[in-house]
């Protein structure tokens, strides 16, 4: 049986409708904005009867919303109600007793819809007199603003960069947005200049810039941050509040200079005089000559005496990596110990110096015992020299006596010089054929004697030189009738 206080009909319109009515925390709490529009119809009878409107919002069994209005005969009743899915909320028609004369009850409803959405409301108790309905406008959600990280090259002069800031859509209003700039790795000043500043968003754009100045420079760094911070937005909700922006390194060292060293060497010292390389070297190639001086300095070894070289600069060609330095080692046949010498390389061009200095050792080989040899014979009637060759001892410490005989007589062919030197090498070298029939002699007799010796005039008649015999270290006498069999050599 109908309800006799249903004397109207009661179009209930359930709108909800944008609240644009400056930026609030939509989504953290969003809500839309409900309008009830109850429209007076010609089948509405006795609508003087509704005193109250009571809208009650839940989700699940949680009520959510619960809000009284005094029904004072409008058409629309505005309401918030907050946002959430299952919505579904109920319009109490209530009398001045606060009696419930209908109630109007929502299907659940996706009030965070992005579409609009219409709503139907089954009464209670049924009637055909009364129309409840509606439509859910989507909240309004303003723009959310936000900055990126962005990567600059640095490059090497001040210059300006672009970080964009954006919205995720446009505003219907102008957006603003507070930024300023911190260092992270970079000093501000130094890297690039403090910005701070406000950007503005007119309605209807997504993207604004802010400036910064980056103060590059030519000096070898790692990558540098700052970052930027965006603050008190307004017709907009903050998303990615702050970003690093990163300025990158665009600056190379320049390859290493290569490092010129030079090594310990040894040399056998040899019996004459002798070249020797040393090398001075490179870690690497370069395209530039590169230029060292090497000077020489005596530590046992003594240079005029025992080798020799000239302090010079070396170049090492580009694209090789070493050099030789020639050194003159002065061998002898004295026995002594192993000598040194150093090289230093200083004052390079287009390297650094890794070993300055090398010790440069000539090693020992005279260990022969003492030894007298003839090496070279004229035979009779030949005019070259009598040649020889001593070993194991001080060629200044000896002299070589050389005598022949011509015609059963002893003579020396030297009168007036008769002690042949020895070489420093132990040569010793006597012309045996100075005049007269010197080349018929048929015998020599050679004898190594201490230079402190000086042998007396022979005897007239040719007397064999017996003193020069008796002070004799070693003797090689010679029978220029025979077979010679070269070479000759006696030792001790
Ligand atoms: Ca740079
Ligand atoms: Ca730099
Ligand atoms: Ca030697
Ligand atoms: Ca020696």
């Amino acid at each position: 049986m109908r309800n006799t206080m249903l004397i109207f009909a009661l179009l209930a319109i359930v709108t909800l409708i944008g609240c644009d009515n400056g930026p609030r925390p939509i989504i953290q709490t969003p809500k839309g904005q409900v309008t009830f529009s109850l429209n007076l119809t010609a089948r509405n009878r006795g609508i003087s009867d509704i005193s109250k409107v009571q809208i009650i919002g839940t989700i699940g069994n949680s009520e959510k919303y619960n809000e009284p209005f005094v029904y004072t005969g409008q058409a629309n009743l505005t309401c918030q109600i907050p946002v959430g899915n299952g919505y579904i909320f109920t319009v109490n028609l209530r009398d001045n007793t606060n009696k419930v004369l209908f109630t109007g009850k929502s299907s659940a409803t996706n009030v965070t819809t992005e579409q609009n959405a219409s709503v139907v409301m089954t009464l209670e108790p049924p009637t055909t007199d009364v129309d409840v309905g509606g439509v859910i406008h989507e909240p309004v959600i303003l723009p959310i603003v936000s900055i990126a990280a962005k990567s600059f090259t640095e490059g090497n002069t001040t210059n300006t960069v672009k970080i964009p800031v954006t919205l995720n859509k446009a505003g219907t209003s102008v957006v603003t947005v507070k930024y300023t700039t911190s260092d992270v790795t970079t000093t501000a000043g130094t890297d690039y200049t403090a910005a701070t500043g406000t950007l503005t968003f007119p309605a209807g754009t997504t993207s604004q810039d802010i400036s910064v100045s980056i103060k590059g420079d030519t000096t070898v760094e790692g990558n540098e941050t700052f970052k930027i911070t965006l603050t008190e937005p307004a017709g907009a909700t903050l998303g990615a509040a702050s970003a690093i922006i990163t300025l990158t390194n665009d600056d190379v060292a320049p390859p290493a200079l290569p490092i010129i060293s030079i090594a310990d060497a040894s040399f056998s010292e040899g019996d004459n005089d002798n070249e020797v390389t040393v090398n001075v070297t490179l870690d690497k190639t370069t395209t530039k000559d590169v230029t060292v001086y090497c000077d020489f300095a005596d530590i046992t070894a003594k240079e005029w005496t025992d080798y020799y070289s000239w302090a010079s600069y070396l170049t090492i060609a580009a694209g090789t990596t070493s050099q030789k330095i020639t050194i003159t080692i002065e061998g002898n046949i004295i026995s002594e110990s192993n000598k040194t010498f150093k090289i230093t390389l200083n004052n390079p061009t287009n390297a650094t110096i890794g070993r300055a200095e090398a010790t440069m050792t000539i090693t020992n080989d005279d260990t022969k015992p003492l030894t007298f040899s003839v090496t070279s014979c004229p035979n009779i009637g030949e005019f070259t020299n009598l040649i020889g060759q001593c070993y194991g001892l001080n060629p200044t410490d000896y002299h070589v006596i050389v005598y022949i005989q011509v015609n059963n007589w002893w003579i020396k062919p030297y009168t007036g010089w008769p002690l042949t030197t020895i070489g420093g090498n132990g040569v010793w070298n006597c012309d045996v054929t100075t005049g007269g029939v010197d080349s018929t002699a048929t015998k020599f007799v050679a004898f190594l004697v201490p230079a402190t010796y000086t042998s007396p005039p022979l005897s007239l008649g040719g007397a064999y030189p017996q003193d020069a015999a008796d002070h004799a270290v070693l003797t090689i006498t010679i029978d220029r009738t025979q077979t010679i069999t070269l070479p000759i050599t006696v030792t001790q």
